[in-house]
């Protein structure tokens, strides 16, 4: 059966394994690294611990998996079209590890608690395991495709929200500043007096996971990557909920300008930001 074919269950164990141990190094070395080096621009920070925690996932899931491919974050060179070419390098693999080592970095340079290691594997470009993980409050959350997202082995579901005045919504304000700063700002504008609040906290993959887990009803971004949001897809689509673009496609690696919700609220959100 499909088990054996993927063997997803050791495939989980390892992504919860280099997600725990890169966590808990995360978070031994908050207020212990040198000045963050500045990537693209001032909004764009990188420490030596990205980069540590990155190294550290690496290594571990090669020494496990020596034949499968990995894309992480730190392996890139920034901006939007290195991100599309390191995606399309790797787009004939059978198994590719997608890796965020610090999702929410300006969080963790600052100490303000909300960042996550971000891990996933694709078969054939289709998300089979996705982990996050969130130090701060030991929050490990976990999808196998086909078989449920879980917080610390809870099963997980999103929220029942049917309205955007009911609802709770994340977005993220992009670091390109350029083009898809001012669209995300004219998104809020637009969406702010609709819904019943919006947060803006800063780690998509934890934004992420927290609307599979029913804490917040949607959540949109523009120009984000796949590292950012592999793992957490596959935690909103075993929850319960859709995830795909702000165009109304469905999901896949490449997607940038994301757009997940309890499914309930999809429609109506998508509608909303197009109009903005
Ligand atoms: P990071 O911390 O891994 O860089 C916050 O809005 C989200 O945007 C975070 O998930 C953050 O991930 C991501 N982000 C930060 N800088 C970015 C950049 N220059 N390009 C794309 N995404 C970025
Ligand atoms: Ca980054
Ligand atoms: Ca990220
Ligand atoms: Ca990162």
């Amino acid at each position: 059966d499909r088990d054996t074919v993927i063997g997803s269950k050791s495939f989980t164990a390892v992504a919860v394994n280099c997600a725990s141990k890169a966590g808990e190094w995360i978070k031994s070395r908050i207020g212990r690294f040198a000045e963050p080096d500045l990537k693209y621009s001032m909004h764009d920070l990188v420490t030596e611990v990205d980069k540590g925690s990155e190294r550290l996932i690496r290594n571990l899931i090669g020494t496990h998996f020596p034949t499968h491919s990995f894309l992480g974050e730190e392996g890139v060179e920034p901006g939007p079209e290195a991100s599309a070419l390191a995606l399309e390098r790797v787009s004939d693999a059978e198994y590719l590890w997608i890796v965020d080592p610090i999702d929410g970095t300006t969080n963790y340079v600052h100490g303000f608690p909300f960042f996550s290691v971000s891990i996933a594997l694709a078969y054939r470009g289709q998300v089979i395991v996705g982990v996050v993980y969130d130090p701060s409050r030991d929050e490990l959350f976990v999808a196998e495709r086909g078989k449920g997202a879980y917080v610390h082995g809870k099963r997980m579901s999103v929220s029942e929200e049917g309205a955007l005045r009911q609802s709770l919504v994340a977005t993220g304000l992009p670091a390109d500043h350029e083009d898809a700063l001012p669209r995300n700002l004219r998104q809020i504008q637009a969406l702010a007096p609709q819904v019943r609040n919006l947060r803006i906290a800063g780690s998509a993959a934890l934004h992420m996971a927290y609307v599979a887990a029913g804490r917040l009803s949607g959540f949109w971004e523009v120009g984000l990557n796949s590292w950012d949001l592999a793992a957490g897809s596959l935690l909103v689509e075993e929850a319960g909920g859709v995830v795909g673009d702000q165009a109304g496609g469905s999901y896949h690696l490449g997607v940038r300008d994301v757009l997940a919700s309890n499914g309930h609220i999809q429609e109506e959100l998508r509608e909303a930001l197009a109009r903005s």
